[in-house]
């Protein structure tokens, strides 16, 4: 069809397009809208309170007697991102594992960690043939490809907090799953020198060839808590308060190349400033009570309740108590957002912007 000028209009070209699946970037859907005014937050910020999630979790203990997928994880589902995912790239869940069970050995591309909220310390994930005691706050990780099983040999039922990248992963397309051949449970290395635990410190032995993947595997919260409580009278961040990086110590990074995780310390009474940022996150309430405000929405938090702060929203924390400090445990994605340099924070940077404190001048007592 022609105009009354014999030239074809736009409308005219613009269906012909589409037709041949073609898009003109004048009619690029949301392109430059999107563009506009910067990234709307992706998904919802949203709380899982655990008076419902342990409920269900215990529920879940009856009516799924022994685990199809031997995972009884409860994931969570933020309400605004419709793909899945607790936030558009992080998914968090709660895992319940009863007295004497085993989840049984696997590995995929999607990289994970588990912060512990309940187990005697004898419960264990093995990790590539390494055991690591799973105790009440301990961070364990399963790096992208490691095999991983988890036991719970004891009379008590033990559950920890599950963090996967996995709506990063299938945005990206890159899942591959495997069950470990041969057994339900991997074998273990038992010799304590063979660990490769004892490969992450400050020294190493000079004989051997240092491996850098897939290291560390456990951050126990013995070792985290001490530094925690040394650094607790810092100013810290005014933003986050005493937070503190799980960093690779193999390679001075992130905790994983998409994940990294933090412990965060609210002082009684601590309210910190609004800020917000590109990168996403996702908490886990390790201990207190407080409120964190995003967008104008308050959520109230207690112990082991979690909840998302999606991206680029404005947030505030307050620890509500006087008297008692507030504990979070967080994931976010800022490994990927920075990994091509998107990372971006309002009003000002704060993550990694301070200096050290300096050396202290001559004389100074
Ligand atoms: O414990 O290996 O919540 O593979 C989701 C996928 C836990 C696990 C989850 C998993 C696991
Ligand atoms: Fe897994």
């Amino acid at each position: 069809m022609a105009n009354s000028d014999g030239k074809k209009s736009l409308e005219q070209f613009d269906a012909e397009l589409k037709q041949l699946f073609i898009t003109g970037q004048w009619q690029y859907e949301g392109l430059l809208a999107a563009c506009i005014g910067g990234p709307q937050p992706r998904g919802e910020a949203y709380l899982w309170p655990w008076k419902l999630v342990g409920e269900k979790l215990a529920e879940a203990c009856d009516v799924l007697e022994e685990s199809v997928t031997a995972r009884r994880s409860l994931l969570f589902n933020n309400p605004g991102v419709p793909m899945g995912g607790t936030t558009h790239t992080l998914l968090m869940g709660i895992q319940m594992i009863k007295a004497g069970e085993i989840a049984w050995a696997h590995r995929h591309t999607l990289a994970a960690v588990r912060f512990i909220a309940k187990g005697d310390g004898k419960v264990f994930t093995v990790v590539n043939g390494e055991k690591c005691p799973m105790e009440v706050n301990d961070l364990i990780l399963t790096p992208q490809w490691t095999w991983h099983d988890h036991q719970n040999p004891t009379q008590e039922t033990a559950m920890w907090v599950d963090v996967l990248d996995v709506p990063f992963m299938l945005g990206l397309n890159q899942p591959f799953y495997e069950p470990y051949p041969g057994d339900k449970v991997q074998a273990v290395r038992d010799k304590a020198s063979d660990h490769l635990q004892r490969r992450t410190g400050l020294v190493r032995p000079a004989w051997e060839n240092s491996q850098k993947e897939n290291l560390p595997l456990r951050y126990a919260w013995k070792e985290i808590e001490p530094q925690l409580r040394g650094l607790a009278d810092q100013a810290g961040s005014p933003y986050d308060g005493v937070a503190l990086e799980y960093i690779n110590p193999m390679t001075g990074g992130p905790t994983l190349p998409t994940l990294s995780c933090w412990i965060q310390l609210l002082r009684p009474g601590e309210h910190t400033k609004k800020h917000r940022h590109t990168s996403s996150a996702v908490y886990f309430v390790a201990g207190g009570e407080g409120t964190t405000i995003v967008d104008g929405k308050a959520m109230e938090w207690t112990k082991n309740d979690c909840f998302a702060v999606p991206n680029w929203a404005w947030h505030e924390h307050v620890n509500r108590s006087k008297t008692e400090e507030a504990l979070l445990f967080s994931v976010n994605d800022s490994p990927i957002v920075s990994a091509f340099g998107h990372y971006r924070e309002e009003p000002e940077v704060s993550l990694r912007s301070m200096s050290i404190p300096a050396v202290p001048a001559a004389g100074k007592k």
